[in-house]
Order: structure tokens, then C-alpha cells, then sequence
């Protein structure tokens, strides 16, 4: 895969740079924006990586469970809306290998860790799409859950990613919104599609709300991310807000939460929720989910079969710059 320019960044840091480590420390305490060229500490480079990477993986994967269902779509409307939004995820990707390049990690070097099976990406994508209903539940849960995560991501301290997610908020709102109108639809269908939308929202309902983490207590990388101003509030805060955001709008579908101990708690003021089954959300991140097999064996052959593409683009790049040569 090609690489950019910015891949020369040493991902080696000199860390004790004490101009440059006060320069940052000064940046973050006054929520500045932190940009390639400035000096940052290899742990900070370093987290970032982690996660852009991991983020740019999932909606890369995320393509997958949607893209089972362009084929099958039941009118033309719902294909073409259907493969814009397959494409936004693509875009988004690209927007986030490429913030995450300005970082020194080259984007071969992340899709071999995603096809090696060292990287993550998020657990979601690794269930099955069994219906044309799981597209609603997708872009309304799924997509829904996304935009809780990734507004506060729009203020991260890293610039590139900042600016990523602006963008990728936009049309995920827009994702979000074509999801509550497919199952909207379907909830004043027939008995039969009543039934198919809330079993999408059955299946997609818990895996959703495990897209924000693990429970604080066992959130390894919050603490620092947040005192850097990557993340501005905790995994359970924003499962909260996503919960609260959710019930309304269960209501105004006409679906039911799938969770018996769903209620509102007067003294806080927020819908409390039952457990989750967090013995699932570690089997799924340990490889061992429904469809984690399936969706990397995926991405590995479409890379591969990608190769022509790849070849071609080279060899035409390398005649255009041939002909440049000669004419100068
Ligand atoms: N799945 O310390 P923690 C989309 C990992 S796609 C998998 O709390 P952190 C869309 C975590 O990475 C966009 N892994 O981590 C596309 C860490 O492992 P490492 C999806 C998870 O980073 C197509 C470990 O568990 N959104 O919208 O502070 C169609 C400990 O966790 C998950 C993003 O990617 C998970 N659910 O917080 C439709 C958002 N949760 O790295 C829609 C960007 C945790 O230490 N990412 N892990 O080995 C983030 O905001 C944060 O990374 C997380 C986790 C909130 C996910």
C-alpha cells in the first residue's frame, strides 16, 4: 500500500526533550490542539496510534455486515442509500489511516496488524447481519452509539483526528437517522415486519452498548487518554448518555429495549440499566465472536485480489512521472 509523505515521522521519540515537553504540557492545559510538527511524548503518539488505528479498522470492517445486504435490499431507494452509506465508511476510514499516518505509522504496516490479528476493531462488526431490519438496527443503534463516542472525539487534542471526526460526525448523523427510518417503516408494516424489526433491535441492542468499553473500572486507557484531552468523558458516562438518548426513541418506534431491568431512577435522573455480559464482549475482543473469523479472512482476500488494482496504479504512476521526466 502506498505511503504517505508524513509516514517519515521517527515513531521513535526523543522523550526528554524538556522545551518540547513543556511546549505540549502547556498546549494540553490550555485544550490546544496538538499537530504533527509539534514535539509529544512517544506514550501520547503512541495511544493515539492505538486508537485511530483501531477506529479507522472498525469502519473499514464495518463494512462488511452492511455490504452482506446491498444485493438483497427490497427496492432501488434502499440500495442506492444503502451503498452511500457502505461508501462513507470507506471514506472514513481513509480520513482516519491518514490521521493516523501523520502520526509515523505507515498504513501498510496497520492493515498487516488488522490481518495478523494484533489490532482491534470494534466488537460490533463481528455479528452476524441476519435481515433486511438489521439495517435499521444497525444505523439507528450502531450509528447511534457511534455519534454519542465520536462528538466529543471532534474536540480531541490531536488536530488530524479532531478534524477526521468532524467530518465523519456529518454523515454518521445522517447514517444514524436513514437506520430510525428503516425500522420506523417497518413498525407500521405488517405483523411480520413489526416482528423482524424488533428482533433486529433484540440482537443489536446489548452488542451496542458494548461498543463504548469496558466498565470504567477496567478501562485500562481512560485515565491518561482523558488527562490528554483525547477522550473527554469515561466509557460508562457516555453508555449513559447513549441509554438515555436510546429510550425516547424506542418509544417513538414503538420498539421494546431488550432489557427487563430497564428504569428510570428518579435520584439521578438517568434510565438505570440491567448487566451486560461481559464474558461475551471478552470473547468477541479474543477472537472468538460469531463472524471475527469470517470478517478478517474477508479483508485478507479482498486485499489480495486488490493486487491488480494496486499494480496497475503504480506502473501508471510511474509512466506519468517517466513522461514528466522527459519533457522537462
Ligand atoms: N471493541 O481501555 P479501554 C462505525 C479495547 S465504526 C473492540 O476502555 P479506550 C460504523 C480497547 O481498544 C466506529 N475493542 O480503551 C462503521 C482496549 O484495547 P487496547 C467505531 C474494544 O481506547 C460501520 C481495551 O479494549 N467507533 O461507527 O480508552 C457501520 C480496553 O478498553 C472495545 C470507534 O472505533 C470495543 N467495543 O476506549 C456503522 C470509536 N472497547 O487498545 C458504524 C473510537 C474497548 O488497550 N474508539 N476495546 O489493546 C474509542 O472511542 C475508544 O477506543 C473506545 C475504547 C471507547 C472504543
Amino acid at each position: 500500500m502506498a505511503q504517505s509523505p508524513t509516514a517519515q515521522v521517527p515513531t521513535t521519540e526523543i522523550d526528554d526533550d524538556p522545551d518540547g515537553r513543556a511546549r505540549f504540557d502547556e498546549l494540553i492545559a490550555a485544550d490546544s490542539r496538538i499537530e504533527p510538527r509539534d514535539w509529544m511524548p512517544a506514550a501520547y503518539r503512541k495511544n493515539l496510534v492505538r486508537q485511530i488505528s483501531q477506529h479507522a479498522h472498525s469502519e473499514i470492517i464495518g463494512m462488511q455486515p452492511e455490504a452482506n445486504w446491498i444485493s438483497r435490499a427490497p427496492s432501488l431507494k434502499r440500495k442506492a442509500i444503502l451503498m452511500a452509506k457502505v461508501q462513507d465508511e470507506a471514506g472514513h476510514g481513509l480520513y482516519l489511516y491518514s490521521a493516523a499516518q501523520t502520526l509515523g505509522t505507515p498504513r501498510d504496516e496497520m492493515f498487516q496488524a488488522l490481518v495478523d490479528g494484533r489490532a482491534r476493531y470494534s466488537s460490533i462488526f463481528n455479528y452476524p447481519t441476519l435481515g433486511w431490519a438489521d439495517m435499521g438496527a444497525i444505523g439507528w443503534l450502531v450509528d447511534g452509539a457511534a455519534i454519542c463516542n465520536q462528538v466529543p472525539l471532534c474536540r480531541a487534542s490531536y488536530g488530524p483526528y479532531a478534524r477526521a471526526m468532524v467530518r465523519i460526525c456529518k454523515e454518521e448523523s445522517f447514517h444514524q437517522r436513514q437506520g430510525f427510518e428503516i425500522l420506523l417503516e417497518l413498525m407500521h408494516g405488517t405483523p411480520a415486519q413489526r416482528a423482524m424489526a424488533q428482533d433486529a433491535v433484540d440482537r443489536w441492542y446489548a452488542p451496542s452498548l458494548m461498543m463504548f468499553g469496558p466498565p470504567d473500572e477496567e478501562s485500562v486507557n481512560s485515565q491518561q487518554s482523558m488527562a490528554w484531552n483525547i477522550k473527554r468523558f469515561s466509557n460508562d458516562d457516555l453508555r449513559q448518555r447513549f441509554v438515555d438518548m436510546l429510550v425516547p426513541q424506542a418509544e417513538a418506534l414503538g420498539v421494546t429495549l431488550p432489557d427487563p431491568d430497564l428504569r428510570f431512577d428518579e435520584a439521578t435522573g438517568h434510565w438505570a440499566y440491567g448487566e451486560l455480559d461481559w464474558h461475551e464482549f471478552q470473547e468477541v475482543l479474543g477472537g472468538r465472536g460469531p463472524c471475527n473469523t469470517q470478517r478478517l479472512a474477508h479483508r485478507r482476500a479482498a486485499f489480495e485480489d486488490g493486487a491488480w488494482v494496486r499494480e496497475a496504479a503504480a506502473a501508471y504512476a510511474r509512466k506519468q512521472a517517466d513522461a514528466a521526466e522527459q519533457a522537462a
